[in-house]
């Protein structure tokens, strides 16, 4: 990774820990053992990355970062890790490290779990609306990114592509199916960090379009990327198991296509995410963060 991202991506990182833990309950608060769960969950390593993709992608149009900003970026990192802890229940993968820790449910119990991932799905929407009331100003804009994370992690979004991915574990799929579980299951998210980023910035119709096929290849090479990591990568560096995916008989890009293949397709959407940062006023951190998705070692 260049120095010059390096640095980038920890400026951020810290600004968006430092928003969180403003907006987020408190740790000791009660019930403490939710709460200290839930700071568990949040605070353990993560790379930021779909908060920084708001930032960016409104950094990119604005030129600057726009009120509302650590709102939508810390409600989607809400989204995305309550996603997570779910996911790694034992109803579902049954993980568990992650982060190089015991996951949620390890460490405190399933019934934690459940309610951890389920109250940072709603503190998501809270901290959006919260942002809304607050600043009447902002909050056409706020309300917009209310749907956009509504419509990204709901049944049309996320969660739905979670349930066609669960619905087809061990079974053949085609490459069409494929793309469609990863659209959503992984892509909606990472979509809907640009596009936030778009709306807070104020953008018009042609730079929202570019925003969100940006984020859409971005999510697609992520996910390539994910699985071919979970195939070659380093245990330690990931901080989960590698060759899970394929013991779990899951549907992978390098299970269907082939590792040669599928890091074609990796370069090939990190190409065309290039192609659209570019008509965005100043891309230099989203063309760099295109290239950190697929070269990333965890
Ligand atoms: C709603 C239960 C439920 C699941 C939704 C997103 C998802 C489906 C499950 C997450 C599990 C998973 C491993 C998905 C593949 C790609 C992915 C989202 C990886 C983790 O994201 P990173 O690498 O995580 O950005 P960090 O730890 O950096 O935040």
């Amino acid at each position: 990774m260049k120095t010059e991202l390096k640095g980038y991506l920890e400026e951020k990182r810290g600004f968006v820990d430092g928003e969180l833990a403003r907006l987020l309950p408190r740790r000791g608060a009660y019930p403490p053992e939710l709460h200290e769960a839930l700071h568990y969950a949040v605070f353990s390593g993560g790379k930021r990355l779909r908060a920084i993709l708001v930032l960016a992608t409104a950094e990119a149009i604005a030129g600057r970062l726009p009120d509302g900003s650590s709102e939508a970026a810390c409600a989607i990192e809400c989204v995305h890790n309550y996603s997570l802890v779910h996911d790694d229940l034992p109803c579902m993968d049954a993980d568990e490290l992650r982060r190089g820790r015991p996951t949620v449910w390890k460490k405190y119990g399933e019934a934690t779990a459940v309610l951890v991932g389920d109250a940072l799905l709603t503190v998501a929407f809270q901290i959006l609306a919260l942002g809304a009331t607050r600043e009447v100003e902002l909050s056409d804009r706020l309300l917009l990114c209310c749907q956009e994370l509504a419509a990204a992690a709901g049944s049309f979004g996320m969660v739905g592509g979670q349930a066609v991915d669960v619905a087809h574990e061990g079974k053949e799929i085609d490459p069409t199916m494929l793309n469609y579980i990863h659209r959503l299951k992984t892509g909606a998210l990472i979509r809907c960090a640009c596009r936030m980023g778009a709306v807070l910035a104020r953008a018009d119709n042609a730079l929202l379009v570019a925003a969100s096929r940006y984020g859409e290849h971005l999510g697609l090479a992520f996910q390539i990327a994910d699985d071919l990591l979970n195939v070659t990568g380093d245990e330690a560096r990931l901080g989960k198991s590698v060759g899970s995916d394929e013991k779990r008989g899951k549907n992978t890009f390098p299970k269907i296509h082939g590792l040669a293949k599928s890091r074609e397709m990796a370069a090939q959407h990190m190409e065309e995410a290039h192609a659209e940062a570019n008509r965005l006023p100043e891309p230099e951190a989203l063309v760099a963060l295109a290239r950190f998705v697929i070269e990333r070692d965890h």
